[in-house]
Parts: C-alpha cells; structure tokens; sequence
C-alpha cells in the first residue's frame, strides 16, 4: 500500500451538487440506486476524467444523462471508477450491489443484531456507492429507503422525512431530505425493529426541535441520562458559543457492534450502545459521565465538523481536537472542573505522552498516512484538544469566542483547513500564532528543563527554562515551540501566591509566561520571600515539565498550591519520587522502606483536608503502572507493580483507621442519582476500600461482600466484586463472579465488564482465564466491544500480559491475525501494545518483535500493514 501526501492536495474536478440515493434493503443484496448532479469545477480541465472511490461494490449499471455507458466508457477497478469523459454539468446514474450481512469490517453499511446501519467516517461510503468519496465535496442529499415492513418498521436517515408508504410484497418506504450540503461521510442510513424515546427542546430562537433516542425494545428503560444530556449539550452550546441546533428533528441510534464510539452524522447520530445507555443498575458512574461527554461531543460536531467540515483527512484534528475541546469544557463546567481536567491529564499523560514517543507518532497534523482510520489517535483528538486549549488561553476566552463566531460564520457549508481555524484567531486577537502553528505539525512532546533561584538580596526570582523536542520518526529535527506556561511563585513563610512582576511589569498572582526559545531565563522581581514555583498550573500546555523538588517542596506545594490541578499533581510527583526508590529497591534485592513523607502527607489528606471530596479521591489514588512505567527508561513491569503495592499496603497498614473513618462517613442509603456530590462520595469511599483491600483486612473483605450484594448501584457492585477477584480470595470471589455472570448473562454492556473484571487481576492465571473466556457464548471476535473487554482489557494487565515466557504477546498476535481478516481497523488498534516493544527488557523486546514478525508474514489488510510496518522500522 502506498501513503498519501498531504502535499499532494488538489481540489476535486467535480463537485456533487445533489445527491439521490435509493437503498433497496436486503441482508446478502441490498441494492443502492444513485442519482449524482455533478458540475466541473470552473479551475478544472475541461478534460479531466471523472473520478469515483468504490470499494466492494457490484456495478449492476451505469448511464450519464439517461445514456448508459458501455466498457469502454470507463475504467474499473478494486477501488473505483474513472469515466474518461464527461461533460461540465451532467447527472450520474448508477446501482450497485452489496452484502450487508457479511460486511464484518462494520464499514458502510452493514448489520448489528439483524439491524441495518451504516458508518461512513472516514472512508466507508465507497463501499455504499461509486462516490467522490472526499470530505471537500459537499451535497444535499435525498435518500430513500425501502424496507420490509415486519422486519424493518423504522426506516431512518439524514433530514426530514418527507414521505412515506406502503409497497407491494410486504415493504415499504420512507423518504428522507437532508437540506445542509454535507460530505459523504456523515451519510448515515439505520432500519430495524426500533423503538424510540422522544423529548422536545426550545431553541434560542424558539424552534421546537424533537429529540428522539432509537434502542431495542430492551433497552427502552436505559435512556434517560442520554437525553437529559443532550438537552444540557444543547443547552451549553447556545450558552457558551451561541451556536443553535438547525434541523426540527435530532436522532441518536444505538447499535451493538460498533468500531468507535459514536459517529456525529447529520440529524442522525449512530453510537455504540455503550457510550449511550444507562442504568444504574447496570452502568457505573464512570459511564454515566462518558456517555454524557459523548453524547455532548457528537452533538457539538452539528457546528465544529458538520456544518463546517474538513477540507480532507489531514485536518482531522480540525474538528476532532475543537470538539474534544468543547465537551471537555461542558463536562468541567457540568461536574467537578478540577477532576474533570485531573482525569483527562492523568489519562493523557500515561496514552498520549507513550503515543508521541512511539514508532506511530504524529503530529496533530500528519503529512502522511496510508490508512486513515489509523489516525483516529490520541494525537489527533487529545493532543489536538490541548492545541486548542492553548490557543484559547493565549488569545483569552472573549477573543476565541469572537474567533469561533468568525470561523463558523465565514466557513459555514465550507470544508477548510486547520490554517482557517488559526487565522481566525489570530485576526480576532491580533496575535502574532506564526511560531504556535508548529504544533500542528512537530510531533513528539517536549520537555522542559526548569530551574529556579531566590536572590535574597536584589528580592529577586529567576526562573530559566529549556525546552526540547525529541526527535520522532521521519522527524529528527524539531524547532522551539511557542509555550504558554501558566505560574505561580508560593511563598515559603506565607504560604501564599506572591504578585509576579516581570520586566517592571505586574502580572498578577498567578500569571502566563511564554516561553518562545530554545533558552529562557525570566526574572521576577520584588519577590518579598523564597518561593516555590508552581509550573504549568492547569497543565496549560502538553509537555513533560521538570523542576529538581525536594520532597519537602512537594509536600508544601501538596497543601498550599492556591492550585488544584498543581495540588494534585504535587502528590503524584511525591509519590513518583518514593516510587522510584521502591522499583530500584527491588530491582536491586534491598529491603523497600515507605517513605514518611508520603504516609504524612496522605495522614494528613485523609484526616485535615477540606478539598472537595471528588479532587480528594483524585489525590489518594497513586499514579497507575502504565503512568509509572511511562517515567521509567526502561520499564520494569514487576518492579512496578511490586513497587505500587508496597506503597499501597504501607499506607493503608499505617493509616487503616483513617481508610475505614473515610469508607463509613461516605456510605449513603439515598437512591442512585449520578450527581456530582454522589458520584464524588462514591469515589472517595471506594478508593478508601480499595486501601483496604490491598492488606485483606477483615472488615474489609466483609464489606465487600456486603457491597457485592447489593442491587441498585453498578458503580459499588462493580467495585466491590473487582476488589474481590484481584483479591487472592477466591474462595469468595469464584462464586461472586458466578452468581454475577449468571444474573446479567442477558445484557451484552454488563458482560463486557465481567469480562474486563477477570482479566485485569494481578495473578497469575489470567491468560488461560483469557483462552477460556474466548469460548463463552457471550464472547464473539466479531463484535468490537467484546474485543475491546476482554482481549484490549488483558493486554493492559501488566504483569500478564508482559509474562517471561512470550503468551500474551503470543494471544494478542493470534487475535490480531484473525481480525485482521474481519475487522482490519480494529486489529489495528488491538496491535498497540506489541508496538511498544523498545520499552522493554532485550528478553521482552525479542518476544515483542517475533510475534509482530509473525503477524507481518500474513496477507494484511493496510491498516495492520501500516502500524507493524512502523513498528518494525
Ligand atoms: N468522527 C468520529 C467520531 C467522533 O469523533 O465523534
Ligand atoms: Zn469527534
């Protein structure tokens, strides 16, 4: 497979004015009529062929302006057509031929538990019709689908219906008008045996629009949370960027087998039935909040995506990261801010940081790629988030707002590029953005080397900075990043944020510096006492920060940051530090000592603190392995993992009673709401019991138990019953784990956690555990979510998944090889973890590369191509 060059853009020859598609369902033969209205573009030559993608397609045939076309009008092949000759205007008919019943790679249409649906982003459409399968062309559609009426009642698509009817043999029709032009990839098309939840929402100007929410039958009474936030994300959206809902109708669509996690199609939103249902029986509070951050994310889409869309795959992150970006907001302004940005953080700086020092890194903006959907990254959504992030508190919120304004009103129907997004900001800030555009194109994370000094006699602070990107592949040079580095000075007696002045300037008490060049030193001046800095407060940019504290600076920083992102982070970097002395006492065969600071700073938060009990959570909670094996050179999994353990058990052998004051003030008997206040409770009772837990205290086996039984919460019940079974109590957790299997047996989403929960555990019979699960009816390969529970779920188990003896790289081959027949883009992303393999022991890293060898000798789809092709490099 060859890449394509971003430098190779030319714009379409052809532009699809209308698009009219009739779809004739059938599980083997589905046929697709298409009636296409093209115009040549004015720059292009009157010559020039025209050129359609299509990919798994059956021609059936062909005509333009009602003349059929022979053989030698047109050229055919695996993917596509090229016509030799066309006129400037004319209309292009055809039918084709496909199988959704078949389509395992769940792109184009396809079928989920006897359901039709479709998804397009980013290059499925081909394999619905012969296309200008390209973001920059941009059409009204008119669709009409055509059903059996037992089988398929509900007949949805894009738009407005506009029609409907009965046809012979049992059929029938619904017609459907998308009137915004729209690329082909947010076509969507779901028809089935659904049932629906409808609710209303007044906008801004006063339109009613219906919100509909389509489920199976079962699933009726999992709803509510979704809608309740998508009004919220209405709602926010008007609010915080005065961007109003243009359709009288919206629909979400569940569907089971699903490769990502919801598609933003116009009018017709398809999710994955995971990140759209809940219950509280069956969901816990961490899904109760993604589902609402994802339905936000599809629905902000309308505007940054939709309505103003890319003008091909390279910008991406044009309306992924300003979306992610958005929904992120919502949910800081919707629940707790400071955790929301801890949670996203943490995870960022484990996934993304590894992402960016990997073979597969990219930056925000690839110049390159061969297969698109490998480019549904980390990079390309979180990374470019923070790119936004940055840029809104550079420019500061009234002027990204009046930028935002701008970029939808003179883009609107458009399909633009990441420059028209900047330049839009620029011009509303009149800032000079020439330096901060390399971080759409730099990959890598850069590192700041940080040191400070007090002049006690000038009064004065000086900071020096050194940033430094390290080089990535195909990348070995970099150039100084425009860097915004929010700060604080802390002073040392008062405890307080001192006022920063710079170069005679007063900037307040917390304050951004730029840091520009490779090498800067800023002098604060009239600093009345010893600082400690406090540095990328709010983590205002997506770099790795060094700062030689002591432990005793950490520990002040932990209690007086003003903060609280910082707060929390000062912790981490304590607990990082003590860490680090564990792992190289155990590497070394040396007795491992807790370190007391740690213990009394965690005293001290368990008992004095008056953070909210969400951040409080946040704060008690070590970094994770992966995060730890993310700061070590090489990576050492079970000196990592020996390592946190004995942080765990130490702290919770020293501080149990405080562990139990905490879990008994935080129990409630109140019904299940998933507010704020409860989720928070929940959170820091539970990260109580799982302190317990690591030393099997008595009392905390049984309130284990306890909670294991009970019936109306999934966040405790799931908690519990994984404290349990990574236990070494299987006495108790064999039957747990069975009483649960058995209760949920019915329910796909529940099963999938029963799965995750056995495969994550620390011991050592987790692979044969995998094998075995694999053949249990409620497993199939073919199902994504499945994939994801049990297989993606092991491959993150450490100390399993990293065993001596090469198994799990092994398995982990073996499923990558079979999906890469069934569902390439997800064996793509199953292969991550063998990438990884320079961070590992010579002994791990020849295992690692054997099996990506093995899966290379395979006939490989160009997804898995690309990734072990990099990987192997
Ligand atoms: N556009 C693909 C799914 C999402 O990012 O919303
Ligand atoms: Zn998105």
């Amino acid at each position: 497979p060859q890449p394509v060059y971003l430098s190779d853009y030319q714009p379409p020859a052809y532009r699809v004015i209308h698009t009219e598609l009739t779809f004739d369902l059938d599980p083997a033969a589905t046929h697709v009529k298409a009636r296409l209205l093209f115009e040549r573009n004015d720059q292009a030559d009157d010559k020039a062929p025209l050129v359609l993608d299509g990919e798994q397609l059956t021609l059936i045939s062909l005509a333009i302006d009602g003349t059929a076309l022979t053989e030698a009008d047109y050229q055919l092949d695996d993917h596509g057509l090229k016509i030799h000759t066309v006129p400037a205007s004319f209309s292009l008919e055809s039918e084709v031929k496909i199988a959704p019943s078949t389509n395992t790679a769940l792109e184009g249409l396809y079928q989920s538990s006897g359901m039709y649906c479709t998804q397009c982003e980013a290059e499925g459409f081909r394999r619905i019709t012969f296309y200008p399968d390209r973001p920059d062309v941009m059409a009204t559609f008119t669709v009409t689908v055509i059903g059996d009426v037992q089988k398929e009642p509900i007949l949805l698509a894009n738009g407005n219906p506009v029609a409907r009817g009965e046809m012979e043999g049992g059929r029938h029709f619904v017609k459907w008008e998308d009137p915004f032009p729209k690329p082909c990839y947010l076509f969507a098309l779901v028809a089935g045996n659904l049932h629906k939840v409808e609710d209303h929402f007044t906008t801004m100007s006063g339109r009613d629009v219906t919100l509909q929410i389509w489920v199976e039958e079962e699933n009726l009474d999992k709803t509510e949370h979704a809608m309740a936030s998508l009004k919220r994300s209405m709602e926010w959206d008007e609010q915080t960027y005065g961007r109003e809902y243009d359709l009288d109708l919206f629909m979400i669509v569940a569907v089971n087998d699903f490769n990502m996690g919801a598609m933003e199609n116009k009018g017709l939103n398809i999710f994955n039935s995971a990140a759209v249902l809940t219950h509280p029986q069956t969901a816990t509070d961490a899904t109760f909040q993604n589902v609402e951050g994802i339905v936000a994310h599809e629905y902000f889409h309308n505007w940054s995506g939709n309505r103003v869309t890319c003008r091909d795959w390279f910008q991406l992150s044009l309306k992924e990261g300003f979306t992610v970006f958005r929904d992120q907001c919502f949910s800081a302004d919707t629940n707790s801010a400071p955790v929301k940005r801890i949670q996203d953080v943490s995870f960022f700086r484990t996934a993304q940081f590894a992402e960016d020092a990997g073979p597969t890194a990219h930056p925000v903006r690839p110049d390159h790629f061969i297969e698109i959907t490998n480019f549904y990254t980390l990079t390309i959504y979180e990374k470019g988030a923070e790119v936004v992030r940055m840029l809104c508190n550079l420019v500061g919120w009234e002027n990204f707002r009046r930028g935002s304004d701008a970029y939808f009103e003179r883009f609107d129907g458009q399909a633009v590029t990441i420059e028209d997004f900047v330049e839009c900001m620029a011009q509303a800030s009149g800032e000079d953005l020439s330096q901060f555009m390399r971080w759409y194109s730099q990959a890598g994370t850069p590192e700041i080397d940080a040191y400070g000094e007090y002049d006690y006699v000038h009064s004065e602070y000086r900071l020096t900075l050194r940033q430094r990107t390290p080089a990535t592949p195909g990348q070995p040079e970099k150039l100084p990043m425009h860097i915004p580095i929010r700060m604080g000075l802390v002073g040392t007696k008062s405890g307080q944020d001192l006022t920063l002045t710079l170069a005679g300037e007063k900037l307040g008490k917390d304050a951004v510096i730029h840091l520009r060049d490779e090498e800067q030193t800023f002098v604060f001046t009239d600093v009345a006492e010893a600082p400690v800095p406090s540095l990328l407060r709010d983590f205002s940019a997506p770099v790795k920060l060094n700062f030689p504290y002591s432990r005793e600076e950490l520990a002040f920083l932990l209690t007086h940051d003003s903060d609280g992102f910082n707060r929390w982070d000062a912790g981490q970097r304590l607990a990082m530090l003590a860490l680090d002395d564990l792992i190289a006492a155990h590497r070394n065969g040396v007795e491992k000592v807790m370190d007391s600071r740690v213990t009394e700073a965690f005293r001290t938060l368990l008992t004095g603190s008056t953070v909210d009990k969400a951040v409080l959570s946040e704060m008690l909670t070590l970094p994770s392995e992966a995060y730890i094996a993310e700061q070590q050179p090489i990576v050492d999994v079970d000196a990592i993992h020996a390592a946190r353990e004995f942080v765990r058990q130490s702290l919770a052998l020293v501080l149990r009673d405080e562990f139990m004051a905490i879990f008994e003030a935080n129990r409630t008997d109140e019904p299940y709401a998933p507010t704020p206040e409860q989720i928070a409770q929940r959170s820091l009772k539970n990260t109580a019991l799982s302190y317990l837990m690591s030393i099997e205290d008595e009392k905390a086996v049984a309130l284990c138990e306890e909670q294991v039984a009970v019936d109306h919460n999934m966040t405790d019940v799931r908690h519990a019953l994984t404290l349990l079974v990574h236990s070494d109590r299987d006495d108790l957790s064999a039957p747990a784990l069975k009483a649960f299997g058995e209760k949920w047996a019915h329910d796909p989403l529940v099963m999938d956690q029963w799965f995750t929960i056995q495969v994550t555990r620390p011991q050592p019979d987790v692979l044969e555990r995998v094998q075995f699960l694999m053949q249990h009816p409620a497993f199939s390969i073919k199902n994504p979510n499945k994939v994801r529970a049990l297989i993606g779920a092991f491959a993150q188990n450490r100390v399993n998944f990293h065993r001596l003896d090469g198994k799990g790289y092994a398995l982990l081959a073996d499923v990558v090889i079979e999906l890469n027949r069934l569902n390439p883009e997800i064996a793509a992303r199953l292969v991550t973890p063998l990438t990884r393999w320079q961070r590992f022991d010579e002994n791990r890293q020849s295992l690692m590369r054997a099996q990506l060898k093995r899966i290379k000798e395979e006939p490989l789809s160009s997804n898995v191509y690309e990734v072990v092709e990099k990987a192997l490099a």
